[in-house]
Order: structure tokens, then sequence, then C-alpha cells
């Protein structure tokens, strides 16, 4: 998570970015973000703003001015690989590989620190969220407001570690929160245990930290990962954290908005719809009741939106994947070059070098290696010729590189991503699929790819004035 703040050729040390105002100059030096200075609502106007400059700008957004209130929101700070190769100060397609070295580091203890800027203003007494926070409304068929930018720190007993998740949240009336807690991830378990002595969860939500905090609460890591600790390998320095005012827990001195309390055990309120990482609504169905005992906020907080279903979301599922993925995937062949899970997840894009005569046939091996991930869909496996972050590109190999009688390999009743509208129940097994787009060895000569002279080493910059 190393980046120089300063222009590489004058700086001698790299600095972290520690905070999300760094990080928001950081995309703004480099023409990655904009800022919108005209007022705006967060009933549907912002979100609908956010997504057409997601879409068409593919840069983050500051909005300077809400409606009601001196926040101010940011967003899409994460979305697309060029953003977190901001971050990593790499090029796009070793962003992967930067992630897998990035996680692999040493384990770094949190430092505590006794004040911090996200402690400026304290609520306790009459919560109202909806008063406090500019929570935005993003889908049409929404029951509520959700926030999905918040980072739930809870202590694990049974592991004694930190756990970090994003977990979405509804806002209801007063100071209640449902809230999402996905079977099978950390969080889940943590509140299963605890409801069978009958006791809460003490919880700190926290929103808009330092990227490491933030990219660390978005991977998956076995419970007995500390999440605090792996963040500090992510940024290689220590997280610095301060105490909560009512509950036994601490928080990243970088956060510029807390929520803290208690999941309930026990109590189940119908929660939902909100449109969804496929961009559908999903249901219905009693969840957990989140009760906040406190707020704390800078005095001019930034409040980070994360939209569902976006390019924001896809990345931050996508990303730490494609580290899982590209690392089995090599123990299969060294010839794997790279993978991208983007715009989504559930299809992955693998690059290979040239296969060999001697191994006709491994590009299918390669695709149904991938296919072994619940999540992945499809897996299409192209050869290094073709550019794996470009739809159009990969689409051209698929039809004119696979043999649709020999290289589409379905795979029918298997365990899939639970959120797959296809299924016909929420259990159902889904169909997944692998494409050989790849170029049989024997017929290489005839497939290759007609470019003009020096293609690869142009750089338009140089030839044109580009703004
Ligand atoms: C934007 C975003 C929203 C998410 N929303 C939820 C959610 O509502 N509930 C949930 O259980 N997981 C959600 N997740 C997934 C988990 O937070 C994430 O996979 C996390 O790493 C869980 O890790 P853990 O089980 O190791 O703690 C979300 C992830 C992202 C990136
Ligand atoms: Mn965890």
């Amino acid at each position: 998570m190393a980046k120089p703040v300063r222009s590489a050729k004058h700086s001698t040390k790299p600095a972290v970015i520690r905070n999300i105002r760094d990080h928001i100059a950081l995309l703004e030096r480099s023409g990655d973000l904009v800022r919108v200075k005209r007022e705006v609502d967060t009933d549907g106007e912002l979100p609908a703003v956010l997504k057409r400059v997601q879409k068409e700008l593919k840069k983050a957004v500051l909005f300077e001015k809400l409606k009601g209130t001196n926040f101010q929101v940011v967003g899409n700070l994460y979305g697309g690989r060029d953003k977190l190769a901001r971050l990593f100060g790499v090029p796009e397609e070793q962003v992967v590989q930067e992630w897998i070295r990035l996680s692999g580091s040493k384990p770094i203890k949190p430092v505590r620190v006794n004040s911090a800027p996200c402690q400026e203003v304290v609520h306790q007494k009459d919560i109202d969220i909806k008063k406090i926070l500019p929570v935005p409304f993003q889908y049409r068929g929404d029951a509520a407001p959700f926030i999905n930018s918040a980072i739930v720190i809870a202590w694990d007993p049974k592991t004694k570690t930190y756990n970090t998740s994003f977990n979405r949240m509804q806002v209801r009336n007063g100071n209640r929160l449902g809230i999402q807690l996905v079977i099978n991830m950390d969080l889940f378990f943590v509140h299963k245990e605890a409801e069978q002595r009958n006791q809460p969860v003490e919880i700190a939500a926290v929103m808009s930290t330092d990227p490491a905090f933030f990219l660390a609460a978005a991977t998956r890591l076995p419970r007995n990962a500390d999440e605090i600790e792996y963040a500090g390998a992510l940024a290689g320095e220590p997280v610095e954290l301060v105490k909560c005012k009512t509950v036994d827990l601490e928080v990243p001195v970088s956060a510029e908005v807390v929520l803290e309390g208690r999941i309930l055990p026990n109590v189940y309120l119908d929660e939902g719809p909100m449109g969804e990482v496929l961009q559908y609504y999903g249901g219905t169905s009693p969840k957990p009741i989140f009760e906040v005992t406190a707020i704390t906020h800078r005095r001019r907080p930034i409040m980070e939106a994360i939209l569902t279903g976006t390019i924001e979301d896809h990345t931050l599922i996508g990303v730490p994947m494609e580290a899982e993925l590209l690392q089995m995937l090599q123990k299969v062949s060294p010839l794997v070059k790279n993978i991208s899970l983007l715009p989504f997840f559930l299809m992955a894009v693998i690059q290979v070098d040239d296969i060999p005569p001697t191994q006709r046939g491994l590009g299918k091996n390669i695709a149904i290696t991938a296919l072994s991930n619940p999540w992945v869909k499809m897996a299409v496996v192209v050869n290094k010729d073709v550019n794996i972050y470009d739809m159009e590109d990969v689409f051209w190999a698929v039809v004119t590189r696979a043999d649709f009688d020999r290289d589409i390999i379905r795979v029918p009743d298997t365990f899939g991503f639970p959120l797959d509208e296809m299924k016909k129940t929420r259990d159902a097994p889904i169909t997944r699929m692998a494409i050989d787009a790849t170029v049989d060895p024997a017929v290489q000569v005839r497939f290759t790819r007609a470019l003009p002279k020096g293609y690869e080493n142009v750089r338009l910059q140089d030839y044109l004035s580009l703004g």
C-alpha cells in the first residue's frame, strides 16, 4: 500500500495513505476524481449522479454540498482496477500480484492513541440516525436507505482476534439499524455463538477509513486471523486505534464516522429488499438488529457511499478473489499469467502463455479449475495477445478461437453464488460454464493476430497532445 505522495522523481521514501482525505487527494492528483459542488439530496439524486459518474467517467466523485447537513459524501474510490493501481503505485496488470505480495506480508500489531478526530463530535442521548447521518437512498425498490460502506469491528471471543467485515445496515427508526450477517461469514458465527448465551455482540461500525483497513475488511480471511493486524500488513505500518466511548472496543483513528453499539440476541425484524450485488433486489427476510449507543464523527466528516452492484462493489469482492484464484491456477500450470474478475466477479477471464504442442487441451484444465470457486459461474481462458480487461478483445477471442462443439464445457448441478437469480430456490444448484478460447497449438499459425508493426510499443502521448 505504498505510494509516493510527491512525484516519484522527487520523493525518496514512499508514504503510506493513512486516511481517506489523502486518498481523495491522491486520486484528484491523478485525474481520477471529480467534485460536485452543486447541492444534491441523498434521496435518489446522489446515487443517480454517482452511478452515472461510475459508468460514464469511471472516476471517483466527491459531493461537497448535501441538502440539510454539513457532511460530504465520496463514492467510487475503489471503483475499478485503475483506482487500486493508483493506490498501490503499480500498473493495472500488476494489481493482483501486488495484492498477493502485500497480503503475504507479516501481520503487524496495532498501536493505541489517546484521542482522534473521529471523536470530535459525540452523540449519546436520544440518537436519531436519520437526523445525524445522510444515508443515500440507493435504488427505486429499496425498503429504506441502507449503509453499505460501514466496516463492522467485533471482538471474537473464541479466537481472541478482531474481525472486520462489511455488513449492510437498513436505517430504521431512532437508534436502530437492521444488519445483514451472511451465513458462514465470521461475524455470523460470532453472533450465533453469543445468541446461544443470550448475549449481545458489541460492535463498532466505522466509515471512511484508510485504504489498508478498508481493504482488509473486504478480504475473507480464516476466522482465527486478526484482521486489524492484517490491515497493518497491507499498510506496512501498524493501524492506530482509539478507545470507543460506549463499548469495549477500539476503532481506527482514520475513520470519519463511528457507530458504536450492539447486535441484539434473538431479535429479528424483516429487512430488505435492497438492490443487490447482481443488480436485483433479493427479498425480504428477518435479520438481526444493531442498537446504536453512540455516534461519533469529525466536525465536517466525509462519508463514503458504496453503491451495490457497481464496479466498486465488484472490485472490492473480485480483486481479493482474483488473488486467491491466480495462486491456485498457477499451481495447475505456470503458463497462467493473469486473471480478471471484473466487471462482474461471476465471470473469470484468465490469460495464459502460448500452450506448447505437448500440452494440448491445457486451456480446459485451467478453465475447469477456475470453476471450482463457488462464485465463478463462467471462466474464459485466452492467450497472451488478448487484453483481459477489454471485453471487446475477450469476446473476439471467444467468437474466433473457441470451437463451440468442443471448447465449451457445461457443468450442471453445482454449488453456486447464493444471490444468483437463475436459481429457482436459494439452495438450488447452478450450471456453470468454461470456455477455452485459447489457440490450439496444432494450428497456431492461422490464428496469428493481424497487428501493425510496433503496435504494442506506441505511446500515444508521444504523438498527440492529450489534456
Ligand atoms: C460492499 C460490500 C458489502 C458487503 N455486504 C455484506 C453484508 O451485508 N453482509 C455480509 O455478511 N457480508 C457482506 N459483504 C461481504 C463481507 O463483508 C466480506 O466478504 C468480508 O470479508 C467478510 O469476511 P470475514 O468473514 O472474514 O470476516 C460485503 C462486502 C462488500 C465489499
Ligand atoms: Mn474475518
